[in-house]
This record gives C-alpha cells, sequence and structure tokens, in this order.
C-alpha cells in the first residue's frame, strides 16, 4: 500500500487546456490536473485561485483536488481572489473617467482595493494633480508614473506588494508596458519568464506573474474587467465614499442624488467639498445602470 502524498495549497498561476500551473508560497511551481469531480460540480478553476492539490512526482503530474472559497470572480477576463484594481489612464489617448468611474465602483462592490495610475506622466505632469482633486475622497490612491522614463515605478511596486493586482485601462494607455516595466526590474527573483517580454496583445490567455512579493495578472487583450454582477441602480451610491459620508443627510430618503431636492450631494458640490464632475458622470453612470437593469428585469 502506498502512502498518499500530504495535500499542499498554493494558487493557480495559469491554465492551459485541463493542465493548470500552481504556485506555493515559496515560488514552487507544479503541473497538475483537474479532477473530474470538477466538472460533475460544474466548477472551473480560474486563474488566481487558492487551491489545494497533490504534487505528481518525477515528470508526472499532480492533482487539483480543492478550490478554496473565492473573494471575488470575474467574468472576462476569467479570475479570481483580485485583491487590488490599478485602473491606467494616460493624457493620451483622452482619460475616459466614465469607466474609471464605472470600474471603481464595480470593484469597491466586490471588495476590491483601487488605485489610479496616471501614467505617461512624461508627457502632461499636470493630469495626476487634476485627477487627484477629482477623485479626492473617493478612497482611491491617485498615483503617478511613466513606464518610459520609470519614475513613480517604485511607488507603484510598493502599492503592489502583497496584493493580487490587475491593470485595467483603455487600450493604449500603457498597461503592458508597465506591466513589463514592474515585473522586468524584479528578474532577479528569477521568477519572470521571457514570455513576458514579447507582444501578447493577440492572445486572449491570462496568467498570474509572480515576482518579489508581486502578484499580477497579465490579462492582454482585455481592457476591462467584467464582474459577475450586473449594477443596481439603487445601490450605485454606496460604491461612491463622498456620498456615503453624506447619507442621511438629504431631504429625501432614499435619494438616489439624482437632483432630488435638499440633496446633501450638491450642497457638498456647491461647497466644493465632492467633484462636481464625479457628481454628473454618476448620473451618467446611473442612468446607464437603470437602462441596463431595465433590460435584465422588466
Ligand atoms: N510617452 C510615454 N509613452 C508610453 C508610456 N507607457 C506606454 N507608452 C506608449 O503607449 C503606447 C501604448 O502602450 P501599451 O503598453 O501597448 O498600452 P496598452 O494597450 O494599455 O497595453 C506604446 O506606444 C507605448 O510605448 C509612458 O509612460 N510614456
Ligand atoms: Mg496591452
Ligand atoms: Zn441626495
Amino acid at each position: 500500500m502506498t502512502a498518499f502524498p500530504p495535500m499542499r495549497e498554493g494558487i493557480l498561476t495559469r491554465g492551459i487546456g485541463s493542465f493548470y500551473t500552481v504556485e506555493e508560497k515559496d515560488g514552487t511551481r507544479h503541473t497538475v490536473r483537474a479532477k473530474k469531480k470538477f466538472r460533475k460540480l460544474r466548477l472551473t478553476p480560474m486563474v488566481g485561485d487558492r487551491v489545494r492539490f497533490t504534487p505528481g512526482s518525477g515528470e508526472e503530474h499532480g492533482w487539483l483536488e480543492e478550490i478554496l472559497p473565492r473573494d471575488n470572480e470575474m467574468v472576462r477576463p476569467p479570475v479570481s481572489n483580485i485583491s487590488l484594481l490599478l485602473m491606467v489612464i494616460a493624457p493620451a489617448p483622452e482619460a475616459d473617467l466614465l469607466l474609471v468611474d464605472r470600474m471603481l465602483a464595480q470593484a469597491r462592490r466586490q471588495g476590491i482595493e483601487r488605485k489610479i495610475l496616471v501614467n505617461k506622466q512624461d508627457l502632461d505632469p499636470d493630469l495626476s494633480g487634476r485627477i487627484r482633486e477629482i477623485y479626492r475622497g473617493a478612497d482611491c490612491e491617485v498615483l503617478s508614473c511613466s513606464a518610459v522614463t520609470g519614475e513613480g515605478l517604485e511607488a507603484v511596486r510598493r502599492a503592489m506588494t502583497g496584493q493580487v493586482s490587475c491593470l485595467a485601462g483603455q487600450s493604449g494607455v500603457g498597461k503592458s508596458s508597465l506591466l513589463n516595466a514592474i515585473l522586468e526590474t524584479r528578474q532577479e527573483t528569477g521568477e519572470i519568464s521571457p514570455r513576458i517580454a514579447r507582444g501578447r496583445n493577440t492572445t486572449r490567455h491570462v496568467e498570474l506573474f509572480t515576482a518579489g512579493g508581486i502578484r499580477v495578472l497579465d490579462t492582454a487583450g482585455f481592457s476591462l474587467l467584467e464582474m459577475t454582477e450586473i449594477m443596481d441602480p439603487v445601490t450605485l451610491k454606496e460604491d461612491y465614499p463622498e456620498f456615503v459620508a453624506l447619507e442621511g443627510q438629504c431631504r429625501f430618503s432614499p435619494c438616489l442624488h439624482d437632483r432630488e431636492p435638499g440633496c446633501a450631494v450638491m450642497e457638498a458640490v456647491r461647497a466644493h467639498r465632492i467633484s462636481p464632475e464625479r457628481v454628473e458622470r454618476y448620473r451618467i453612470l446611473l442612468g446607464q445602470v437603470r437602462e441596463t437593469w431595465k433590460e435584465r428585469y422588466d
């Protein structure tokens, strides 16, 4: 009789077909296959999953035994357990702040910490100041950086340490450049494969890269994170930290802060405590969310 090898824990860093790469805390990697029971349970392992597995021996693959409960999961790209969303914007292409606000709200709902990276600082050093002003009170730190000159990257790396991060943002803002720049200098840890150097923009392959305490999802081919839940117009305001602070102070209750008389949010805008742009875009987003909600439920 052979003794069962002990079960170990790790994180799924990539999957190809029914084979997955599991990485342990110390960086050791194993190839495992998902057991049939997962298909019966209609449970598809995802990159980012924390799992239990039994390692293989020698050339033989091991087995994926158990997927631990997920903190969150995305539909597109299919990844789980993101802890930090880095929303990248730049002076060019012109920043789509409605997209930023939408992503920030969704991420907050999923319990994901959020930061805005203002990249291409070398092209316009003033943009980050304007963004910081707009997002004051939004519980979202604004970091400025340049993937080209390297400025600000050390602070970005510090922010990413210990997290499972994901870069999102419009095409052309510099997500791939940042990913390379952030990971490149970590190569001394020997964990970065040369694969990231070549262009992977055509593929829709998802991989979790690890280097020196930084785990970042390479989501080349995806600009956004699509969450499982659709947004609810009634609760959208809860994902605006500036508004949450004023909850209960409006004349009407509930108040959606959508032009109701005696609205404390409007009062805060007039007193220059909340950015008028944030509120303006909140209303646009609210309109969009209502439309989607109607299509789904009416
Ligand atoms: N000037 C400048 N150009 C940048 C910077 N980061 C990226 N770029 C350029 O912007 C373009 C788009 O970058 P890319 O990383 O492919 O963007 P992605 O579509 O978000 O992955 C490329 O030509 C990059 O060289 C930066 O910090 N400064
Ligand atoms: Mg790219
Ligand atoms: Zn209100």
